[in-house]
C-alpha cells in the first residue's frame, strides 16, 4: 500500500467535525504505523490530540472497531492505568465519516508521556510487563461475546498459511528466487508449529499488538502507562499478547534490521518482562502459562510470514517505506523466530519459576 498525504487544509477541515474549541492547529504526522495515517494536533508547540484515519480495507467493521474501543476505554481506567479518551463529534459519534469515504477519530494526548521502538533497560521491560499484566486484570472482568472480531482470525496460523500458499502460487519468479530461503524457513516451521502441543486455553479479550511501541511511559517517572492502539482489541489467547511484547522487547533490534548480528535474545530484558507480569498478582492459568514459550515463538513467527506474503503480493497490506521493506521485516522476525526457538526451554523455567501461583 502507498503512503498517503493529506494536506493541511485537508486535516484542518477534518478537525471541524469534532467538538474542540476552534483554533489554529497544526498537524506533524507520526509515521510509524503500517496500517493508519496518523497525525499529532498541536496548539503552537503543545500537542493535545492524535488525530487518526482508520484504514478501512484493513478493518472493515470500523462502527464494531469503534464500540470494541469504547466498551474497553471504560474498563481500562483505574489508579496504576492510565485512561486515554476519545474526543466526540459534533454529532456526538466517536467518529467522523469523510465522503470518500475515509474515517477519522479524535484523542486525548497523553501529556509528558513518550513511547520506544527497543529498549536495553530491564527497567522499562519489567514497567511494559506490568502494564500488559494490568491491561489483562482490568479487562478481566469484560464480557468476550460484547467484542466483535474486527480483523478474523488474526492470529490464526492455519489461515495465515493459506494466505502464504496462494501468495507462492501467484507471485513472480524473480521474487520467488530472492526470498528462497525464507519460503523454506517457513515452510519448515508451519510444519513444527502446527505439532507444538496447546493445551485448550482459556479466551481473554486481548490487545492483540502488544509491540513496545504501544506502550505509553511517563517521561518523568519511567512508569508505563497505558496501551495505545486498540484496533486489534478483540477476543484472544494470552499468549499472542505476550508474544508480540517479546519479539519487541527481548531483541534489541528494530523489525525491519538488515544486519542480524544485531537481533537478539536478551535473558535480562526476558526476566525483567517476566517479573513485571508477575507484579500484578496470579493472572494466568497453568495452560496459560505453559503456552508462553509457544507466543514468543509463533508471534515473530506469525508477523513474518505475513510480512512474505505481503512481499509476494507486491506489497497489497503493508504501508511501505521502500520496495523490499516487507522482505527485509521478513528475514528479520524470522531470525528473532529462530533465536527463540532455541530458548523454549530456559523460558519455560523462568515463565513457571516467576508466575505459577504458589497457592495452586
Ligand atoms: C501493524 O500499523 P501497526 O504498526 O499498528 C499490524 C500489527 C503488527 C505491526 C508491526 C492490523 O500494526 O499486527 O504488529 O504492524 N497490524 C495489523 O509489525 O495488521
Ligand atoms: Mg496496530
Amino acid at each position: 500500500m502507498a503512503l498517503i498525504n493529506f494536506s493541511d487544509k485537508e486535516l484542518k477541515s477534518l478537525l471541524a467535525h469534532f467538538a474542540i474549541p476552534e483554533k489554529d492547529y497544526f498537524f506533524r504526522p507520526l509515521t510509524d504505523g503500517y496500517i493508519n495515517d496518523t497525525f499529532l494536533v498541536l496548539d503552537g508547540k503543545r500537542p493535545l490530540f492524535v488525530l487518526q484515519r482508520i484504514n478501512h480495507l484493513v478493518f472493515p467493521n470500523i462502527t464494531g472497531l469503534m464500540n470494541n474501543v469504547q466498551y474497553a476505554l471504560h474498563h481500562l481506567s483505574n489508579a496504576g492505568y492510565q485512561r486515554i479518551n476519545l474526543v466526540e463529534t459534533r454529532n456526538g459519534g466517536v467518529f467522523h465519516e469523510h465522503p470518500g469515504p475515509s474515517y477519522w477519530r479524535l484523542m486525548s494526548y497523553i501529556d509528558g508521556s513518550t513511547a520506544y521502538n527497543t529498549t536495553r533497560d530491564p527497567p522499562i521491560a519489567k514497567e511494559a510487563g506490568s502494564i500488559i499484566g494490568k491491561f489483562h486484570l482490568l479487562l478481566q472482568s469484560a464480557d468476550t461475546s460484547d467484542y466483535v472480531d474486527t480483523i478474523p482470525r488474526f492470529h490464526d496460523l492455519e489461515l495465515r498459511k493459506q494466505q502464504f500458499d496462494s501468495a507462492l502460487s501467484t507471485a513472480d519468479k524473480a521474487k520467488l528466487t530472492i526470498a528462497r530461503e525464507a519460503i523454506q524457513f517457513a515452510k519448515e516451521t508451519l510444519n513444527k508449529l502446527e505439532k507444538m502441543h496447546q493445551e485448550s486455553l482459556p479466551i481473554r479479550v486481548c490487545h492483540n499488538d502488544t509491540k513496545l511501541n504501544n506502550i505509553l511511559f511517563s517521561k518523568e517517572t519511567g512508569k508505563a502507562l497505558c496501551l495505545i492502539d486498540l484496533d486489534t482489541l478483540m477476543k484472544g489467547h494470552f499468549h499472542f499478547d505476550f508474544g508480540d511484547a517479546i519479539r519487541t522487547i527481548v531483541n534489541t533490534a528494530p523489525e525491519d534490521e538488515k544486519d542480524h548480528s544485531k537481533i537478539t535474545f536478551e535473558k535480562p530484558l526476558f526476566e525483567a518482562f517476566v517479573e513485571g507480569l508477575a507484579s500484578n498478582g496470579p493472572l494466568l492459568s497453568k495452560a496459560e502459562i505453559n503456552a508462553l514459550p509457544l507466543g514468543a515463538i509463533l508471534m515473530p513467527f506469525l508477523h513474518g510470514i505475513r510480512a512474505l506474503t505481503d512481499y509476494l503480493n507486491n506489497n497489497r497490506y503493508y504501508k511501505v517505506a521502500y520496495e523490499n521493506q516487507n522482505l527485509d521485516r521478513c528475514l528479520s522476525l524470522f531470525d528473532f523466530t529462530k533465536k527463540a526457538l532455541h530458548q523454549v526451554d530456559y523460558m519455560s523455567e523462568v515463565v513457571k519459576r516467576k508466575l505459577r501461583d504458589p497457592k495452586k
